[in-house]
């Protein structure tokens, strides 16, 4: 019989939070998607932080709320009934475990693919839901925030003075795009004194392997970026806008210039905290190399690879690694 544990408080990471200084939070770079000037600014966020804020994107309200409100009651549902939407590996439901190697976190998630089928019939196990409505939810969220991933990367090409303008935003388009849609529940954790610093992780520092992730939560606090000196950063909640990072795909096609950023989740003693999260990636077969018109003489910084090799080895991973090293070139090799 297999006997399912959940590790106990104990065993989970925690941060002492207690230097982090607030002056910091009105870092993060705001673009607003409706002024043409943000061209220039949306590259330089990609440069500084690998991170940056969106607002008055075209995102209808009314998506966000639908797969709210049914990610909201997936969650409230009885662990023995979330259980029969898992396992969690390639695709379903998890808790506490993040990726196949040991690490884990006070989460639990839903990961789904966007372009290849599901089975949501494996959310069936839920009585309150019904399988149809979470995938017309998924898809019709889904949707809209590619189409606005599409358009942040269309100017960051514009803005790279790329002749073409689709160069990242194609594979996202491209009906073989391994892209992959995750919902990520932290539960309010107040068995750790956060008023001593102290917070239990949620999810555990690492950067994103895709091109672009978009995430959106609810008004709970919680993530973190780790800024370019070393100093981690919060950023504070805002349920109306999107947060968009740089993957490691895209500092490699850019040689490193755009950078994709360290981030965590730590988790909040009252308030519980949704967040959704779309990661653009390229088709398994797509190489991922520098683009040879940002190379401008200089010399790749990293080995050519398809995702599909980036990927198994990320999958043999621990969350905090760093999944490049093993393609970065050697200097005068
Ligand atoms: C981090 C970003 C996404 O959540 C994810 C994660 C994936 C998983 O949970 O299965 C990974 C992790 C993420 C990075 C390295 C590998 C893969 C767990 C892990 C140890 C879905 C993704 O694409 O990469």
């Amino acid at each position: 019989m297999v006997v399912l544990t959940t590790p106990s408080i104990d065993h989970f990471p925690i941060v002492d939070n207690s230097f982090i200084d607030p002056s910091l939070f009105n870092d993060v770079p705001i673009i607003d998607l409706s002024e043409p000037d943000s061209i220039n600014l949306i590259v330089k966020a990609c440069e500084e932080f690998g991170f940056f804020k969106v607002i008055n994107h075209d995102v209808p309200m009314e998506f966000i709320s639908k797969l709210e409100s049914e990610a909201n009651k997936f969650f409230s549902s009885p662990l023995s009934e979330k259980l029969k939407a898992g396992p969690a590996e390639p695709f379903g439901y998890g808790n506490k475990q993040i990726g196949p190697n040991g690490d884990i976190g006070w989460v639990e998630h839903i990961l789904v693919p966007t372009n290849s089928e599901f089975n949501y019939q494996k959310f069936a196990s839920i009585s309150s839901l019904n399988p149809d409505n979470i995938r017309a939810a998924v898809n019709d969220y889904v949707t809209e925030v590619k189409k606005m991933a599409c358009e942040v990367l269309e100017m960051l090409a514009e803005g790279l003075k790329i002749h073409q303008r689709n160069v990242f935003s194609k594979l996202l388009m491209d009906e073989k795009s391994d892209s992959v849609f995750r919902v990520n529940h932290y539960a309010s954790c107040s068995e750790i004194d956060e008023f001593n610093g102290n917070n239990v992780i949620g999810f555990g520092e690492h950067t994103d392997p895709q091109i672009i992730s978009i995430l959106r939560s609810n008004n709970t606090s919680g993530l973190q970026i780790l800024l370019k000196n070393g100093h981690w950063i919060s950023v504070p909640p805002d349920p109306i806008s999107f947060f968009i990072n740089v993957g490691d795909s895209l500092q490699v096609m850019t040689n490193g210039r755009f950078k994709s950023v360290k981030h965590r989740v730590l988790t909040n003693s009252v308030k519980s905290r949704l967040s959704m999260i779309y990661f653009g990636g390229p088709p398994l077969n797509e190489k991922i190399a520098p683009l040879p018109s940002l190379l401008e003489g200089k010399d790749s910084l990293y080995k050519e690879f398809t995702w599909l090799e980036y990927k198994k080895s990320a999958y043999k991973s621990k969350l905090a690694d760093n999944r490049l090293v093993m393609f970065e070139k050697m200097a005068n090799s």
